[in-house]
């Protein structure tokens, strides 16, 4: 299905404006989203968060679309049940439908595919999943707007992998300025103690620390997006001895960035947060993030983190590491990383278990 007669089909039955938090099955979606000037479109920091602006306009009479990855669904239920639902207020869902059964998809969305559509029933949200096809769509159009009229909560379009229709790429001028991630990540894996814990976020910092590195201590946090520095922070107070690194994401660290009040309050002595920024959701597609023009540092010294370290260079970023045993803790080090990732990176062989178990084992 091409996105943009799709964006068009949406707004022409009155659904409008678009909001959510990306998935690769709507990159496409997104792209046409952001392009085209006359079509309102926010990008959110987590489902929740696109729940309750969804319901804003609600109230004020607009039919809002909302795109999430079933992932995210997991963040939106708590709204749905006790706003949208609670208060009858309509939205029309664009549900992605990762991990579907009988596809090959990443283990992160076994769970979440299998469930999406009993989850969907048991919390009476009517639903259907969207067949290609303009005909398809616009009888789909007609169900959902005709149970927002009449039923005034949200309809949800469970939307299969390769729905939209693949196209060509315009590719963002990449920010030389800037050193690539996996620099970064192959420094601290050779410079940190062979006792240290290192862990990766959903996106690519987890998928570069676990394929491109062979330090033991590494773990691949894979779905969970936003939850890595509570991880870290368990992690911590268990294993005082041994530093612990949190290689964040933006748009990980916007979607739970209550974590560095909790890190902040708890101040773990052996802790480093690493924040990769490259200020866009790159491993769903390079959205841009909200994330320019945020001043982390500051963010982290406000909510209690005792030191804070701004990193353009890998220089600056080898001297950080050869001193840190000295540097105050919980320390923050935000990282302004260019865009880019090493062509075909594979997902891991290792299953979850096998990850869980290689960490374990290490701290043992
Ligand atoms: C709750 C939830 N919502 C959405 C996703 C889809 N998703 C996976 S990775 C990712 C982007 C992460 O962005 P960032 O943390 O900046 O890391 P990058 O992709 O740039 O490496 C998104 C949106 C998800 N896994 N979980």
């Amino acid at each position: 299905m091409n996105a943009a007669d799709f964006i068009r089909s949406l707004r022409a039955a009155s659904f409008s404006p678009f909001m959510g938090v990306p998935c690769s099955v709507f990159s496409t979606l997104i792209h046409h989203l952001a392009a085209a000037a006359e079509t309102e479109h926010y990008i959110c920091t987590s489902e929740g968060e696109a729940m309750g602006l969804a319901a804003g306009f609600a109230l004020s009479g607009r039919l809002p679309v909302v795109y999430m990855q079933n992932d995210g669904f997991g963040n939106a239920v708590n709204p749905l049940s006790s706003l949208q639902l609670l208060y009858r207020l309509p939205a029309l869902l664009l549900i992605s439908w990762r991990g579907e059964p009988g596809q090959k998809d990443a283990p992160q969305h076994r769970v979440m595919g299998d469930v999406l559509q009993a989850l969907l029933e048991q919390l009476h949200v009517a639903h259907l999943v969207l067949e290609k096809g303009n005909a398809a769509l616009c009888q789909a159009l007609t169900k959902a707007q005709e149970h927002c009229r009449t039923a005034a909560t949200p309809f949800a379009f469970i939307i299969p992998k390769n729905f939209f229709a693949p196209e060509q790429k315009t590719t963002s001028p990449i920010d030389e300025k800037f050193a690539p991630r996996l620099a970064y990540i192959n420094l601290l894996a050779e410079m940190a103690d062979p006792r240290d814990i290192l862990l990766g976020a959903t996106g690519f910092s987890g998928r570069e620390l676990q394929q491109y590195t062979d330090h033991r201590g590494r773990f691949y946090m894979m779905g969970s997006m936003g939850c890595l520095p509570a991880l870290g922070l368990g992690l911590a107070s268990q294993h005082p001895k041994r530093t612990v690194f949190v290689l964040d994401g933006d748009g990980a660290l916007l979607m739970k960035m209550g974590s560095l009040a909790t890190v902040g309050h708890y101040q773990p002595k052996n802790l480093v947060h690493v924040l990769f920024d490259n200020q866009a959701y790159e491993s769903t597609g390079g959205q841009p993030s909200t994330a320019a023009g945020i001043d982390f540092c500051a963010v982290a010294r406000a909510c209690g983190y005792p030191a804070q370290e701004q990193v353009t260079t890998t220089a600056q970023f080898k001297k950080l590491l050869s001193t840190l045993a000295h540097a105050a803790k919980p320390l923050f080090v935000h990282v302004r990383i260019r865009k880019g990732t090493p062509a075909g990176l594979p997902r891991p062989e290792q299953t979850p278990e096998q990850m869980r178990d290689a960490l374990m084992t290490f701290l043992d």
